[in-house]
């Protein structure tokens, strides 16, 4: 179907622009990668935040949908930028932000990719919308289908879903298939057989329309800092979407001349799942894919991104870096936004978290750095262990008080 007017669809390896959406949204020239591109980027800071209140569909003047679509939407984006106020020291920031997409409606930043995808979808008369994940893109997919009255089919590598996600697919009425295999299988498995049928269409980043939806963090984190750029930008990097679109979120703004600042984007990956961490530090423009990645935050368990190659130019051009952070560092990040903050999120969204606690003190000092904490902690439950038997028992209210005050001794603060 003809891309949106004003806009094509821009292969980023061989330059080929398209007015169609090629089938399975890959280059129908060189198989690269797709990029939304407008034709002009004239847009106003009065035009892109005029209005107030809708999420990701505020900001359709840059989104490649024209005006008359009636999006798939279940109020995605529009999410909190808190403050952190108590873990400064450990952090070694003063000026940390914490942009909380665990509060999208399928608790996680996938919803405002996919409202745009899904939208799009429909659009072109898609039946059937598939995707491969590790969890949360599955989740997200799954209820934006419910929601147009498509199907959904996943296929999930077995074992390695954390249940909370699975749940999330089975409610919303998903068909799940599995592999025993990786992610990267799974993702392999189906970009090989499915990319131009035209009764299923593609969910997964490699489609460009997730991350125009994406992109829109950049434009709230903006200007819920009072119409301020972040000097940092820091996140978790598994296929490597998420820093593209933001990155590309940012850029616009620039382009637009509404900024001229931009941040220094900053990936962060867990040690035993960092193929484009490796590739940036020796300075190679394509990762060495990591056969069979390992950490407890399975979300990011990813050893082929697919989106590398956007992502390390988001990195250089942003001036940026990836840094990797152990399982160990992880679960304490979450434990400490957890325990000293209130939030509670997904162990691949501690990795920001983690990465500032070994090199926060290496920033500028005041550096105004934003983490996004990609998706809520109450989807990834198997990392945590409660044991309810192991506690004591009040048998009566007098003995409830005497517990109360040991357990709380100690931790009372003036
Ligand atoms: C919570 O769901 O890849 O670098 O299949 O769920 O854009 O891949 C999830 C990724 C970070 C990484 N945080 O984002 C999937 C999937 C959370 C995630 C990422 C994911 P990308």
């Amino acid at each position: 179907m003809k891309v949106t007017a004003g806009w094509t669809l821009n292969c980023i390896d061989c330059e080929t622009v398209f007015e169609q959406d090629p089938p399975g949204y890959f280059c129908s020239n060189c198989g690269g990668l797709l990029e939304a591109v407008k034709k002009e980027y004239t847009v106003s800071r009065n035009e892109l935040f005029a209005k107030s209140g809708e999420g990701v569909w505020r900001f359709r003047v840059l989104l490649p949908i024209v005006q008359e679509v009636s999006p798939v939407s279940l109020l995605e984006g529009g999410t909190p930028l808190v403050r952190t106020r108590n873990i400064g020291k450990e952090t070694s920031s003063g000026n940390l932000y914490v942009k909380n997409e665990g509060q999208n409606p399928t608790a996680s930043f996938k919803d405002r990719g996919m409202t745009v995808a899904v939208t799009r979808a429909v659009q072109s008369g898609a039946r059937v919308l598939v995707c491969a994940s590790t969890g949360n893109t599955s989740a997200s997919m799954s209820a934006y289908a419910a929601r147009a009255g498509k199907a959904a089919a996943i296929i999930l590598p077995s074992g390695k879903v954390a249940s909370g996600k699975m749940v999330q697919a089975v409610v919303y009425g998903a068909k799940i298939v599995r592999t025993e295999g990786t992610f990267d299988d799974a993702l392999e498995i189906l970009l090989q057989s499915i990319s131009g049928l035209p009764e299923f269409a593609i969910m997964n980043s490699v489609n460009p329309y997730r991350l125009e939806g994406q992109k829109t963090l950049a434009f709230e984190v903006y200007e819920q800092l009072g119409f301020m750029v972040p000097d940092y930008l820091v996140l978790p990097v598994g296929n490597a979407g998420n820093i593209s679109a933001i990155w590309k979120g940012f850029k616009e703004l620039r382009l637009c001349g509404i900024t001229d600042k931009v941040p220094r984007m900053v990936g962060v990956q867990a040690e035993g799942a960092a193929p484009i961490a490796k590739a940036f530090w020796r300075g190679s423009d394509a990762i060495t894919p990591v056969q069979n990645p390992q950490t407890v935050a399975s979300a990011i368990r990813i050893g082929n991104p697919a989106s590398s190659k956007k992502a390390l130019a988001a990195l250089r051009e942003s001036q940026g870096m990836v840094l990797t952070v152990s399982d160990e560092q992880i679960i304490a990040a979450r434990k400490l936004l957890a325990s000293r903050e209130g939030l509670f999120v997904e162990p691949a969204s501690a990795t920001p978290i983690a990465a500032l606690t070994e090199i926060g003190a290496k920033l500028e000092r005041d550096s105004l750095i934003v983490c996004v904490a990609t998706g809520n902690g109450l989807k990834d439950q198997e990392s945590i262990h409660v044991d309810i038997d192991s506690t004591p028992v009040a048998s009566d209210g007098k003995k409830l008080v005497e517990l109360f005050r040991e357990l709380t001794y100690g931790q009372i603060r003036a």
